[in-house]
């Protein structure tokens, strides 16, 4: 059976046949998913990360090691979502404008959904405006708002502003999050609450809701 280092080797190398054989040899063994998740990939996508900011990896490397990631989250997906059936509540969730990266938002709606709440994933690159209209069709209980660019970080707070401006920012609460977000930084814009992972986001919404 491989081990999560095995696995995470296989997303540095950007290997899509050996992570999917991986993944599934681990989860056919009975490995927690949230595991095989934490301790396998996201651990080599964080190698990768330090690789790609220090210049060693490049951007067409750095995709293939995204399509790994994807690849083995989809196989966990399933697993995940099974081990919960009652709604917590709704969340619409979203990448803000301007920001493509959707490995952590993917994987902050994989949690959540697995600790009971439906999820409205409204994609990458989502406009503030593009979230009220996601707020009014759906009226979620919380607005969930990934960033992974400093540069995007303050489509947050347009977010926000606009939630207020619609008279909607007293319906439902907001959690932000992503690599260059902080607390400070949530607290500066009037977020409800940060969370730095997506096991402490779906804790942080269940007692926001007071699930
Ligand atoms: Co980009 N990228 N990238 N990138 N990329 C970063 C973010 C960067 C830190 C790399 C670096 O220089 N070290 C850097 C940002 C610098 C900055 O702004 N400070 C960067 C850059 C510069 C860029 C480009 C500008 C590069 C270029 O083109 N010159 C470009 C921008 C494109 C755009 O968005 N407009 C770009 C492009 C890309 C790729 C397309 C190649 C690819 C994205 C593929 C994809 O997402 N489909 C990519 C990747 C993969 C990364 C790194 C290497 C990995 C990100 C990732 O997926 N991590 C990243 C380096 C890094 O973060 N260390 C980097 C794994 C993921 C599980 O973690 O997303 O942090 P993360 O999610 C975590 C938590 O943050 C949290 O939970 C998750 C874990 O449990 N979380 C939330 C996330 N969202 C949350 C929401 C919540 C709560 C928690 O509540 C709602």
């Amino acid at each position: 059976m491989p081990t999560f280092n095995d696995l995470a080797q296989s997303v540095i190398s950007g290997n899509l046949d050996q992570v999917t054989d991986q993944v599934q040899a681990l989860i056919s063994s009975g490995t927690d998913p949230v595991e095989i998740v934490n301790q396998g990939l996201i651990a080599g996508m964080n190698v990768v990360g330090v690789r790609f900011k220090a210049g060693d990896m490049y951007v067409p490397e750095v995709l293939m090691c995204a399509r790994c990631m994807h690849s083995g989250l989809e196989l966990v997906k399933p697993l995940l979502a099974s081990k919960n059936i009652h709604s917590k509540g709704k969340v619409v969730l979203g990448t803000v404008k301007a920001d493509l990266h959707d490995i952590g938002k993917n994987l902050v709606a994989m949690i959540m959904r697995s600790g009971g709440f439906e999820v409205i994933d409204v994609g990458i690159d989502v406009a503030p405006e593009k979230f009220i209209e996601a707020v009014k069709e759906h009226s979620p209980d919380i607005v969930g708002m990934s960033a992974l660019l400093t540069t995007t970080m303050p489509a947050m707070k347009d977010t926000i502003d606009l939630l207020i401006k619609e008279g909607l920012r007293d319906k439902v609460k907001v959690i932000v999050g992503g690599a260059p977000v902080t607390q400070t930084f949530a607290t500066s814009i009037g977020a409800d609450t940060y969370a730095a992972d997506a096991i402490t986001a779906t804790d942080l919404c269940k007692e926001l809701v007071g699930a």
